[in-house]
C-alpha cells in the first residue's frame, strides 16, 4: 500500500492553453514537450485504514486549502479507479521552485498518478496513466513520458482519446538542451487553471491562436525528426509569444512578464544576433526558457547568469519518463 515514484517537469515547446471540458481536462489544442532531466518531484504515498482523512505534505510543509484539494480529488479518482477505499498520506518534494511558471504541478501530478497507482497494485500502460494524470492537471499527462512527447487533444468527449505518447526518446537528440532562468522564485499570483479559462472567454485573439496551433505542431513534429533545431526553437519562440498575446488581450489582462524577463529576452536575441543560436520559450509565469544546442549551452548559461535580474540558472537536456523508486520519503 505504499509506494514512492518521481516524474520530471516537462516544458511545452507548442502550448497547451485553453480547456474545451474543464472537469475532464481535455484541451482545445494538442501541444508538444520537452521531458527534462533535472526539474524532478519525488512522491511517497501509503495508503492504509490508520489515515482517517488525506494528508499532503509539500517540500516539509503540510498543505491544505486549494492545492491539497486537487490532490485530494486525483486520490479519489485513483481510488475510484483501482476500487479501494482506503485514505493516504502523501509526501512530495520538488528540487526546483514550486508554482513558479516551470511545471511543478506536470511532474507534481505525474509522480502522484505513478505512486499511488503503485501503491494500490494496480499496474496501468503508460497510455493510461497519462489519462489518469491528465485529470489531475493537464500537462502531467506529458511527463509520464520521457525525451520529446505530443498530447493529442483528442475528439471524444469522455476524454478516452487525450493522452500523451512519445514522438521521441531522450536518447534521440541529446544536444538539444534548455536552460531555465528563475527570475523570480515566489509562487505565481494567477494560476494557470484559471488564467486558460479566462483566456478561452475573453480574448479576441483566442480564435486565431486554435487556428495556427496545426502549423505549429506540424512544424515541431517535422522539426524534432529533423533534429532542425532552428525550425524547433523559431517555431517555440514564436508560439509562446503567441500565447502570451492571448493573455495580454484577455478582459482583465493576465501578465506573467516581468521586468526581468525582457531582459533575458533581451539578451537572448544580442546572443542570436551575435551568432550564438539560441530561442526562447515562456510558461504562465516569469521565467524564460532559452533552448540551445549543447555546444552552445556553457556559453549561454555564463552570459545569463551575469544578469543580476537572474537568479538562477538549470540547464537541462532531454530527461527521462517517470519511474517507481524504491527510496521512500518516509
Ligand atoms: C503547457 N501550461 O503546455 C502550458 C503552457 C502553462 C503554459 O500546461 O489546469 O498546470 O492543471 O490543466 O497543466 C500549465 O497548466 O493546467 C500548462 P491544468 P496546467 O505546459
Amino acid at each position: 500500500m505504499k509506494a514512492t515514484a518521481t516524474a520530471n517537469a516537462n516544458i511545452a515547446l507548442v502550448k497547451y492553453w485553453g480547456k474545451r471540458d474543464e472537469k475532464l481536462i481535455l484541451p482545445t489544442n494538442s501541444s508538444i514537450s520537452m521531458t527534462t532531466d533535472k526539474m524532478t518531484t519525488t512522491t511517497t504515498v501509503e495508503f492504509g485504514k490508520k489515515y482517517k482523512s488525506d494528508i499532503f505534505v509539500l517540500n516539509g510543509k503540510k498543505i491544505s486549502g486549494k492545492e491539497s484539494k486537487n490532490v485530494q480529488k486525483h486520490l479519489g479518482l485513483i481510488r475510484k479507479i483501482c476500487k479501494k477505499k482506503e485514505k493516504a498520506r502523501v509526501e512530495s518534494t520538488n528540487n526546483f521552485p514550486t508554482a513558479a511558471g516551470l511545471a511543478s504541478s506536470a511532474s507534481g501530478f505525474a509522480a502522484l498518478t505513478l505512486a499511488a497507482t503503485h501503491a494500490l497494485c494496480v499496474s496501468f500502460d503508460k497510455k493510461h496513466l497519462s489519462i489518469i494524470a491528465r485529470q489531475g492537471s493537464g500537462s502531467a499527462c506529458r511527463s509520464i513520458f520521457g525525451g520529446f512527447a505530443e498530447w493529442k487533444h483528442g475528439e471524444k468527449s469522455d476524454g478516452t482519446d487525450s493522452y500523451a505518447h512519445q514522438i521521441a526518446p531522450a536518447e534521440y537528440w541529446k544536444e538539444f538542451t534548455m536552460i531555465a532562468t528563475v527570475v523570480f522564485a515566489g509562487e505565481k499570483k494567477i494560476k494557470s487553471r484559471a488564467g486558460m479559462k479566462q483566456t478561452v472567454k475573453t480574448s479576441p485573439l483566442y480564435k486565431s491562436w486554435l487556428e495556427t496551433a496545426g502549423n505549429d505542431l506540424n512544424s515541431m513534429r517535422k522539426g524534432i525528426f529533423a533534429k532542425n533545431f532552428p525550425i524547433v526553437g523559431k517555431t517555440a519562440e514564436s508560439n509562446a509569444l503567441k500565447m502570451h498575446a492571448t493573455m495580454f488581450t484577455t478582459k482583465p489582462p493576465i501578465i506573467y512578464w516581468s521586468p526581468a524577463t525582457i531582459k533575458v529576452i533581451k539578451a537572448v536575441q544580442e546572443l542570436r544576433e551575435s551568432g550564438t543560436e539560441c530561442y526562447f520559450t515562456m510558461d504562465a509565469g516569469p521565467q524564460v526558457k532559452v533552448l540551445c544546442l549543447k555546444k552552445n549551452a556553457k556559453k549561454i548559461q555564463a552570459k545569463l547568469s551575469n544578469l543580476t535580474e537572474v537568479q538562477k540558472t538549470i540547464l537541462c537536456a532531454p530527461g527521462s519518463h517517470a519511474k517507481i523508486s524504491l527510496e521512500h520519503l518516509f
